[in-house]
Order: C-alpha cells, then sequence, then structure tokens
C-alpha cells in the first residue's frame, strides 16, 4: 500500500512517519523522502499553489493519502479545490494535541470542510492515539489488498 503523507511545514509529517516505520530513507528527485511504500511530501509542495499540479500527480498515484493537520493551526491554508481534485481516499491526523493551544473542535470544523470523514487526533511527543491508527492503518491496507486482486 503506497500511503503519501501531505501538509503544511512543520505540520509534523516527518515525526510521525519516523514514529510509524523504522524503515530505511532515501530521498527522490523531486524531495520527497520515500520510506518503502511511505511517501513524505515536502510542506512547501503543499503551500505553494504552483507546486498542486505536482501534488496531484504523486496524491493520485498513492492508494492513501494521511492528510496532516497541526491542531494548533488548524485553518492553515486553503486547499479545498485541490482536495476535490483527490480521487485517492484520505484520511486526516491531527497532530500536537499534546500542546495546550491544540483546538480539536476548529480540527473537526476543517476536517468537515475538507470533506474528510475519518481522521485521528494523535501526539508524536506522547504517542497518544497512535495505536489507533495503526490499528486503522492496517484495516485499511487490508482493504487496498482485497480491492487490488479483485480488480486484477
Ligand atoms: N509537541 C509536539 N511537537 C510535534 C509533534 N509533531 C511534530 N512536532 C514538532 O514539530 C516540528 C515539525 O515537525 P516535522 O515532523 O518536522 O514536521 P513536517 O515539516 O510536517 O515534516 C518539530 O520540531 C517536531 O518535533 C507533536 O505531536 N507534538
Ligand atoms: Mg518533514
Amino acid at each position: 500500500m503506497k500511503v503519501l503523507f501531505l501538509g503544511a511545514i512543520d505540520a509534523g509529517k516527518t515525526s510521525l512517519i519516523q514514529r510509524l516505520t523504522q524503515d530505511r530513507v532515501w530521498e527522490d528527485k523531486t524531495g520527497c523522502v520515500i520510506y518503502g511504500d511511505w511517501i513524505d511530501t515536502p510542506g512547501e509542495l503543499f503551500e505553494n499553489q504552483g507546486f498542486f499540479r505536482r501534488l496531484l500527480q504523486l496524491t493520485n498515484q498513492a492508494d492513501l493519502v494521511l492528510w496532516v493537520v497541526d491542531a494548533t493551526k488548524p485553518m492553515l491554508g486553503n486547499h479545498l479545490e485541490y482536495r476535490r481534485l483527490i480521487e485517492t481516499p484520505v484520511i486526516g491526523i491531527a497532530t500536537k494535541i499534546d500542546l495546550e493551544s491544540a483546538n480539536l473542535l476548529q480540527v473537526s470544523k476543517r476536517m468537515q470542510e475538507l470533506g474528510i470523514w475519518r481522521w485521528f487526533p494523535i501526539s508524536n511527543s506522547t504517542s497518544e492515539g497512535l495505536d489507533a491508527l495503526r490499528a486503522e492503518l492496517v484495516e485499511l491496507e487490508q482493504m487496498i489488498q482485497k480491492e487490488k486482486r479483485v480488480v486484477k
């Protein structure tokens, strides 16, 4: 299962991948870092409209997108149009829930606005929420593998 992580600079994408995997890491030509089937995209791609086409290509090649939002700044950026063009299933992640300024009500509104119906509040610092996320990823992986077998 190819999982693409996207989100703003400092949203917590790299920390999350490091939390979820111990795999070897290497970087490709676009600056995306690949951990086996887990692709970490630079926040610059997400924050700069000029890169949306490229990001959309990468997104639609993946099996699953993890849309990472910093729970202390959930309303950052306008990505509604980009979101509409994504054909890959998207689940949301709200990071930094250990911080006092985390605002899960705002996160919830933001996810709703983005049409992301399933999302997980997590902390890369305390590991809160990571077990639930791992369980979801295992389940989704099984579903996606099954779907691929049916298509073949
Ligand atoms: N308190 C707290 N800090 C976090 C969390 N996740 C990431 N950070 C910090 O936020 C900064 C940016 O994280 P990073 O993973 O590099 O973000 P990226 O730019 O999306 O890859 C780093 O200083 C991390 O240590 C979290 O869940 N809680
Ligand atoms: Mg990073």
